[in-house]
């Protein structure tokens, strides 16, 4: 089900960019590190009486992926808004298009392509879950919880995520911290949903000790190896019981329909960031759904603004596993929306506003900005 509606066509007047900083309620550790602030880049597109924002989900080192804050700043000022600027109108459905002969920098071009759609769909009065597709009003909501001081910390910490309502639990593991976590994780809560994310920390010489992950019963494995590792991960996929996600080899449509040939994933993590825009990731989630493949919603510990774009996205009819679409609190004491996502039975809404159907709390906004920069037309 392609997108069936092109937005409205936008005329360009620039873009503004900023980078925030945002302090984490709790540090989060993964596989390749801790952090203690999450940064990224806010985007507005500034169109003629219209804006809309969008968010570059980089983070400050390239650790989860290439891309970090300083290569999505350079690229989208250098490469990527120049040739935005140069089209005399330009519809949210066409920012891809512009932007393909540039190689690479996913994240920049989705953050872009985000902020150019909310525009469009604003001055429509279209929201962003229409126009995606979205059949479902809410989602359920799922938890990515990080590595924590020891097993016992890990299980006090899942408590309270369960407490709260969270319909699933998603652990962080690394090398000498998976089999006795997650078993603690079992042993406490029984039978609730629970799956495990390693960031690429594995090789195929681990493919055993991933073995006795599947005593567990988990819902999947995400990314147990390198983002380029896709004949690897089918060779694992072979010998596990636990269904394979793939997550960061997922960069494109074509490479998830390259992963599903091969038998290296049985479920696909959908990130609109890593696959180059939104619309690339509703063809994602359009292939895998042709092939009976389930699919969910990813995070990338977005502000408002991405979280309501994950809403949208994870409302569509292929997304059958629940997402790490959490509550705001999961992640910030104060967002820069006005209404920050909440927990509701588990389950967080679709933003029912025209485009992102969120505001700026643009004092909050202000507050966390560390670094800004406005590219005019012709300027
Ligand atoms: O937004 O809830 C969230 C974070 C979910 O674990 C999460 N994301 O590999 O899936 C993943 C990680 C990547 C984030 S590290 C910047
Ligand atoms: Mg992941």
């Amino acid at each position: 089900m392609p997108i069936a509606r092109p937005s409205a066509a936008v005329a360009l007047e620039g873009f503004e960019l900023r980078v925030v900083q945002i302090p984490l309620v709790s540090p989060f550790t993964t596989s390749f590190g801790t952090e203690h602030v999450r940064e990224a880049i806010i985007v507005r597109a500034l169109g003629d009486g219209v804006a809309g924002w969008g968010e570059i989900v980089t983070g400050s080192a390239p650790l989860y992926s290439s891309e970090y804050t300083q290569s999505a700043w350079d690229v989208a000022v250098r490469h990527l808004i120049p040739r935005l600027l140069a089209e005399p109108a330009l519809r949210g459905d066409d920012v891809a298009d512009v932007l393909r002969p540039v190689v690479g920098h996913r994240m920049a071009k989705a953050g872009l392509e985000l902020a150019v759609l909310d525009a469009a769909l604003r001055a429509e009065g279209r929201t962003f879950g229409e126009y995606l597709g979205a059949v479902r009003d809410r989602v359920p909501s799922g938890v990515s919880v990080g590595i924590q001081q020891d097993p016992a910390a890990l299980v006090r910490t899942v408590r309270g995520y369960l407490d709260e309502g969270y319909v699933r639990i998603k652990i962080k593991i690394r090398p000498g911290r998976d089999v006795a976590d997650t078993a603690a994780v079992r042993e406490a809560f029984g039978a609730i949903p629970l799956q495990v994310d390693a960031n690429s920390a594995y090789t195929l010489a681990d493919a055993d000790l991933l073995a006795e992950l599947d005593r567990f019963d988990l819902l999947l494995i995400e990314q147990p190896l390198q983002e380029d590792d896709i004949v690897d991960h089918a060779t694992l996929a072979a010998r596990l019981r636990t269904p394979v996600c793939l997550d960061e080899s997922v960069v494109s449509a074509k490479a998830a329909a390259d992963a599903l040939a091969l038998g290296a994933a049985s479920v696909i993590n959908i990130k609109a960031g890593r696959v180059g825009g939104y619309r690339e990731a509703v063809a994602v989630h359009d292939l895998c759904r042709d092939a009976g493949v389930p699919v969910w919603c990813g995070g990338m510990l977005e502000t408002g603004i991405g979280r309501a774009a994950n809403a949208a996205l994870a409302a569509l009819p292929g997304f059958t596993l629940p997402g790490d679409v959490s509550a705001a609190s999961r992640f910030y004491a104060r967002d820069i929306v006005t209404e920050p996502a909440v927990l509701e039975d588990g389950h967080v809404r679709v933003p029912t506003g025209p485009g992102l159907g969120v505001e700026i709390d643009p004092v909050a906004l202000e507050d966390v900005t560390v670094a800004r920069e406005i590219l005019r037309r012709g300027a």
